[in-house]
């Protein structure tokens, strides 16, 4: 007979086997529960734990370990038969589960894990990862560019069309759809996709440039299964799906899909604040892009390196986590977007580097000039950038960067 108290899940000698995975958390016990009694109630509620002391007759013992304390700092180590290989909703419902709404502690946070080779190959990883940049768009050592037509909703499909074709004709490599743009009346998902499509590849003729566009799938997941078959049907490299919204369990699933078509993913992040936003609590955005990048997707917004519009956590840390090896898993493509423009740019790449992909909505549709002009000024600031002529100077023989920077300088909007 094994009896099991909260105490047996606190082992601060405990080494990490190269099998378990480890998770860091950031801690703050309740006020009648000092640090290792609340580590100890961490370990045992995120494996197989609970409060009343258990006696048992036969079984697995897959308790996690919290083997060291750093301050508010807890380091936590799962053996790898706790989980359910390549199931990630199974995974977080253990590190990430009930843990966040114990008593036991008035704030914890998952900050960071260290996967392990047996658990992290049970996952896909992304397709194509960075590679799109060479493999779709051929676009050497520049960032890839992006647009989303603005107001987010609302454009009928014509119109859509009409700023997608404008902004590919103005060097934008990427029309992608709004997080809130599916399937609604005023602009269908199926005439979105094939007009739009219709549009990209006479601005491939017209430019010489190839163009895609991110197509938002988003919805229970046997509709994003019909759509990722459509948008295959109709040459679309690429789908969008909002990851946070739609549930890992359904990317795992679209990512099955768009293996079958050869088909990029780009993850789009709405509803990821409301978990990582406070710093001393929930879920680290580090952690959600690793989940993304385990679950297959190809490109992630990561932020703007507190250029933009939108709280950041670390785009640069995770980008880096983002380009590491992880056990022979491919990379995945950073995505900047959110109140960039093309006066940000150069300030943007020496914060994130080149290998990004940078989306401007407003930035680009908000140009005096309209879209075409707006398209043209983001590029010719990628451009100079790479090139490593000052904006000011490359503007004045390219007018509707001066334009842009006459509306909205080298400042982050509010
Ligand atoms: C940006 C955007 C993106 C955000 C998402 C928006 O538009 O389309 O959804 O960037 O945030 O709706 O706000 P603008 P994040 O270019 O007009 O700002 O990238 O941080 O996930
Ligand atoms: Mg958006």
């Amino acid at each position: 007979m094994t009896g099991i108290t909260y105490e047996d899940f606190l082992d601060l000698g405990y080494e990490p086997s190269d099998s378990d995975l480890v998770c860091e958390f950031h801690v703050e016990p309740a006020a009648d529960m000092d640090m290792e009694a609340a580590a100890s109630r961490v370990a045992s509620e995120s494996s197989n734990g609970t409060w009343a002391e258990l006696h048992v007759e036969e079984f697995v013992d897959l308790s996690a370990t919290a083997c060291a304390i750093d301050g508010s700092r807890v380091t936590v180590a799962y053996p790898a038969e706790l989980f359910d290989p390549g199931n990630m909703p199974q995974v977080l419902s253990c590190i990430a589960g009930n843990i966040m709404g114990m008593k036991a502690v008035d704030r914890i946070r998952l900050l960071d894990c260290t996967w392990p080779a047996g658990l992290a190959r049970s996952f896909p990883g992304p397709q194509f990862g960075s590679a799109v940049r060479q493999e779709v768009f051929d676009a050497g050592d520049r960032p890839i560019l992006a647009t989303v037509p603005k107001p987010k909703v609302g454009l009928p499909t014509d119109e859509h069309v009409r700023v997608g074709r404008e902004a590919w004709l103005g060097g934008i490599d990427l029309l992608k759809d709004d997080e809130n743009l599916t399937d609604q009346s005023f602009n269908p998902f199926d005439d979105r996709l094939t007009e739009s499509l219709a549009a990209r590849d006479e601005a491939e003729e017209e430019t010489g440039e190839m163009k895609s566009y991110l197509v938002n799938i988003t919805d229970e997941t046997s509709a994003m299964l019909e759509r990722v078959d459509r948008a295959a049907e109709e040459g679309c490299e690429y789908v969008m799906v909002d990851v946070v919204t739609t549930g890992w369990g359904a990317v795992q699933t679209v990512r099955d899909a768009c293996e079958n078509h050869g088909i990029a993913i780009h993850a789009h992040r709405a509803m990821h604040a409301a978990f990582d936003r406070i710093e001393d609590h929930g879920v680290s955005m580090r952690v959600v892009a690793q989940v993304a990048r385990l679950c297959g997707v190809d490109q992630i917004h990561t932020g703007t390196a507190d250029l933009g519009k939108l709280a950041n956590e670390d785009t640069v840390g995770i980008n880096e986590w983002l380009y590491s090896d992880l056990h022979g898993l491919n990379d995945v493509l950073p995505v900047a977007s959110g109140g960039l423009h093309p006066g940000l740019v150069p300030e943007l790449v020496s914060r994130v580097g080149t290998n990004v992909c940078i989306q401007a909505g407003g930035g680009i549709h908000g140009h005096p000039g309209g879209t075409h002009d707006g398209a043209k000024a983001l590029r010719q600031a990628t451009d100079a950038t790479v090139a490593g002529v000052p904006l000011d100077e490359y503007a004045s023989d390219h007018p509707e960067l001066a334009v842009a920077m006459g509306k909205w300088g080298t400042e982050t909007p509010r």
